[in-house]
Formats: C-alpha cells, structure tokens, sequence
C-alpha cells in the first residue's frame, strides 16, 4: 500500500513537530533509559520502495517503565491455546495465574453440538502450595491430569508451567510423556511457558506454535471434502470476528479446515496439514506455525486482513486469486457485491461526524496496524500507533528478517528444524503459479508490516509505558485512544474516550463486513458523545492526589 495522504498529522496541540515531542519525551528520562527509548521511539518516514526507520522492538522493558505487556506463559495458554474449546488447559502453578487467564479475553466459541465438548468455561489449576514449592509438584501433576481425565475424558490435555514450576524445576515433558501413555487414549503435552522465559507473550507464541507443531498438527491425515480448502491462522475469535468470517467463507465456497486457534477444535489442528493454503491474520503470533507447515507439508501462505471492509474484500480477493478459479472468483465477487452497500451507506453517515478526528493505537502485536484500516475508512487519521511487543518484522516488514539481530532472550526461544516430510510434502504452488501471483501484486509469505501504511511524521513507538502515554495524551488530546483494559481508565478519566481493542470491551465482532459497521458504529457513539469534556481527573482538579505527587 502506497503511504496514506493526509493532512499535516506531525504536530501537536503546541505546534510541536513529532521529532521535538520524542525529544522531551526521552529528555524525562535518565541518560541510558534515554539512549534505549530513542531507539524504540520512531518518527515514520517511507521511503520510496516501502523502506522505513528502523525501530527497536522485542526487548526487555526496562526495569521502573510501567508497560502495557504480558507474560511467556500468557501468550501461550492464554493467547494460542486457550480459544481451543475441546483442549483441557491445565495450568501448572499458583491459583492466580489460572484463574486470571480465565476467557478475560473474550474468546468465544459455537460447539457443533451437545456431543461435542466445550472445557473453556472451567479453570482449571494444580493449585501449587507451599508444599510443592519446597517438596516439587510432579506428583500433584499427575494427580490433577487423572482428575481431568476420570471425570471428563478429554481427547487432549495441555500443561502449561509458570514461573515457579521452572525455577523448582518440574519436569512437566516427563510428567506428559507418562501420562499419554497411561491413559492411551489422551494426547497429553506440555510447554514449558514459565512466565519469565521471553521479555513478553511473543516468547509464548513461539512455544505455543512449536507444541502444537510437535504434538498435534499432522495426527489425521483424513482428507475432507471441498475444492477450495483452507486454514485461517493467527484469528481468536474476538467477541465473535472468527464467526463472521467463517459465514463469508461459507458464502464464498471456502472449506476452512481449522483455525489457529479462534472457535478451533483439537481435530481441526490435527488435519490442517491437508488444507491448500494458510491465510495469516495475526503475523506475530502465528507465522511459526505458517513457516513450519510450508516446510513440511508444502503448504503456502498469504497475509490477509479481515478487519476493515475494504481489507476484508482485498483479503477475499486474494484467497480466490490464489486459487485461480472462475466460479470462485465470481463467487467471491458476488459476496463482496452483496455485502457493501449496506457498509457504505453507515460509513458514509459515520464518516461525515468522524471526518478528520484523530486516534492513538497501542495494541498487542498485530491491532495497531489492521485497525488503522477501520478508523481510516470514516475519514480518521492515526497520528501515533506502536505494539507491546511485536518483533521488527510487524513494524518494519519480513524484508528485514535477516538481519534481526538474535540475543540472548531470543535464544532462549527454540527455533524447531523443520524438514520436509517423505511422504506428506506436496508444495501447493508450482513455480508458475506463484509467478502469475506476484504478478498480480500478491506476494506468498511476506508481510510488510505497519510502518509502510502509515502516514510520514506519525509516530511509532514500541512498548509505550504509562508515562509516555499520558504525556502523549496531554500534547495531541486524540479523539480517541484504542489500547487494553489497563490504560483504560486513567485515559478516560483524563477525558478522552477509548476503546479496548484487545476484549472490544463488551462489543463486537469488528471483522469482516458486519463487523465494519458495529465498528464505525461504536467508534462514532465514542468519539462524538458530549461527556468527555465534562470530566476532570481528580489527579487534575487536586495534583497531591497523583501517584507520582512530590511533597514538598
Ligand atoms: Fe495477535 Fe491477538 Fe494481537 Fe496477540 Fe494479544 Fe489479542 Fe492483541 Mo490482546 S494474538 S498479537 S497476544 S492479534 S490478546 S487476539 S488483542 S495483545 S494485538
């Protein structure tokens, strides 16, 4: 996408340039905390092939910096395996990390039928006391995988370790391997996800996507019906985005196989190997598994985006150019046909009411950049956007891939060597077909990252802390500001509305078509209600009552 036009965004209410905003920001800090914020705190600017600064990303939060990130082990059980409905997920540890990675994310799921099961509506935990601190937990371990197992009969059962179990050391792989083979009929797997083993939740996707890779993807190889089969990677189901696209797929005469891991099934993870195409929704969390299934099994894929209506039709149009077939491609129009005007005619009325209001977007590692599609489509511009802890290539692109530079906290992180299987590899794109693609501007496994679709002078700045957030806040006043459940309140009572894009807060699904319109929608109740003037912060109206007050 060429660089968004637009009017001047690079000033603040002062009249300041962004580059002098970054400067007083960073001045705030001591002199090292300054050199490494600089670093991570970027002016945008693209180049004239799509290049962009350079930004530092995926490191550790410094010490003191309130930020917005999780840990390793919720970026696994929470994030990749937790919307897997039929997948007990067992929490190895203290009660709380159980209990507050409980569906506070808003993960939802459709059962195909009173036979089929649905775990995630219980927590279930070891509920690691003292005892197995000092004595170790294995044996509590097993006992609770026999719980689950006696009274529920799951197909699988996933352990997930926390920080203690790592630093007592558990062995939860030998608790797993003894387990299965036990019970014989019970795949049982575990991941070693201890909340400290990467500086965020990347560090959890990583390993996430190499357990279900190692003990999951693969088990069936029972080929399902459909010409057009496919695999939807990196979608959660988000107060219900994955069912809105599941339906415009129907529509189009898509077979989806599985889905990493929105409204997902253990069986479906267990055939997707036989789909033809992997489309990548959320590149951050999910682009382990898409290179380890080309690998081994042949099987190509394409980054879509579904959020934004105009990024949902692109996306439909390049899933039916992949296929390259007549009646699909009619098809795919036909729905695309059917479904804008009634988008159309609520952006039209939204947008004239949000026409040049301005949004801030700090999110995860892949909503900055798709929901800068659905604020741009009523006319808003994004004048600052950043992720917790995406790595460069979601800011920067894949171009930059090689030369990412590997430290010790990457090491950490297993990188799996994948192979191709002797008898299942069968590449799904001949070299002719992938040269018609690119012809057609649709690259195979390339992302090119948020940078490149943002506006010149905007900011970027990877892992925001509180601090620079209010400040930013203070200087730009957005319209609105579209983070999580922790910046929420102290943002709102500042008086500037914002909407939670991680939970949606209570609404949704954003994807796709209907999606679109519940957003602008929401977006045009948020930033054109009159309350928000009215509010002062107690903080503002008493300064003593400020965290940070200094008595004097
Ligand atoms: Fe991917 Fe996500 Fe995100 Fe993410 Fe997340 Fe999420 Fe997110 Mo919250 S997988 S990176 S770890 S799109 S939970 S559904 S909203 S931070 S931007």
């Amino acid at each position: 996408m060429a660089p968004v036009p637009g009017p001047d965004i690079s000033k603040d209410l002062l009249g300041l340039s962004a580059a002098e905003v970054k400067k007083e920001l960073v001045a705030e800090y001591p002199t090292k905390v300054a050199r490494k914020r600089a670093k991570q705190i970027v002016i945008n600017e693209v180049g004239p092939d799509g290049e962009v600064p350079e930004i530092l990303s995926n490191v550790r939060t410094i010490p003191g910096l309130i930020s917005q990130r999780g840990c390793t082990y919720a970026g696994c059980k929470g994030v990749v395996l937790g919307p897997t409905r039929d997948i007990v997920n067992l929490t190895h540890g203290p009660i709380g990390c159980g209990f507050y990675s409980w569906l506070t994310r808003r993960n939802q799921t459709r059962p195909t039928g009173p036979q089929d099961y649905n775990f995630m509506t219980y927590c279930f935990s070891t509920d690691m006391q003292e005892e197995q601190i000092v004595f170790g937990g294995e044996k509590k371990l097993k006992q609770a995988i026999q719980e689950v197992y006696d009274l529920f009969h799951p197909k699988a059962i996933g352990i997930f370790a926390t920080c203690p179990v790592g630093l007592i050391g558990d062995d939860v792989h030998a608790v797993a391997r003894e387990m299965k083979e036990k019970l014989g009929d019970c795949n049982v797997f575990a991941f070693s996800c201890e909340g400290y083993k990467g500086v965020s939740q990347s560090a959890g996707h990583h390993i996430a996507n190499n357990g279900l890779f190692t003990h999951v993807v693969g088990l069936d190889d029972t080929e399902r019906a459909g010409r057009f089969k496919i695999n939807l990677l990196g979608e959660y189901n988000i107060g219900g985005d994955a069912f809105e696209i599941e339906r415009l797929f129907e529509d189009c005469g898509l077979t989806l196989i599985a889905t990493f891991s929105g409204n997902s099934s253990y069986d479906g993870f267990a055939n997707s190997h036989t789909a033809d195409l992997n489309l990548v929704m959320c590149h951050r969390s999910i682009n382990y598994v898409a290179e380890m299934m080309e690998k081994r099994f042949g099987l190509p894929w394409l980054k879509v985006n579904f959020i934004g209506a105009e990024a949902t039709a692109k996306s439909l149009r390049k899933i039916a150019r992949f296929f390259d077939d007549p009646e699909l491609t009619a098809r795919v129009e036909a729905v695309i046909a059917q479904e804008m005007p009634a988008v159309a005619a609520v952006r039209e009325e939204v947008r004239a009411r949000c026409q040049g209001k301005r949004a801030m977007l700090f999110v995860g590692g892949s909503r900055a950049h798709h929901y800068q599609e659905l604020f741009r489509e009523i006319g808003m511009e994004i004048i600052a956007a950043g992720y917790e802890f995406a790595h460069r290539d979601d800011y920067e692109g894949r171009r930059v891939l090689p030369t990412i530079k590997v430290d010790a906290d990457s090491r950490n992180i297993e990188e799996l060597q994948v192979e191709p299987d002797p008898e299942r590899y069968r590449p799904r794109l001949s070299e002719t077909a992938r040269a018609r693609l690119e012809e057609a501007g649709i690259k195979p496994s390339e992302y090119e990252g948020m940078m490149v679709d943002m506006q010149d002078g905007s900011l970027v700045i990877d892992d925001i802390s509180q601090f620079e957030t209010e400040r930013l806040i203070e200087r730009y006043w957005p319209d609105i500001v579209g983070a999580g459940i922790k910046e929420k309140y102290v943002v709102q009572k500042s008086g500037v509305p914002l909407k939670q894009l991680h939970s949606y807060d209570y609404h949704g699904p954003y994807a796709g078509f209907r999606g679109a319109i519940n957003f602008y929608r929401e977006i045009d109740r948020m930033v054109n209600s009159k309350v928000w003037k009215f509010l002062k912060a107690p903080w503002q109206e008493h300064p003593q009552l400020a965290a940070t007050y200094v008595w004097e």
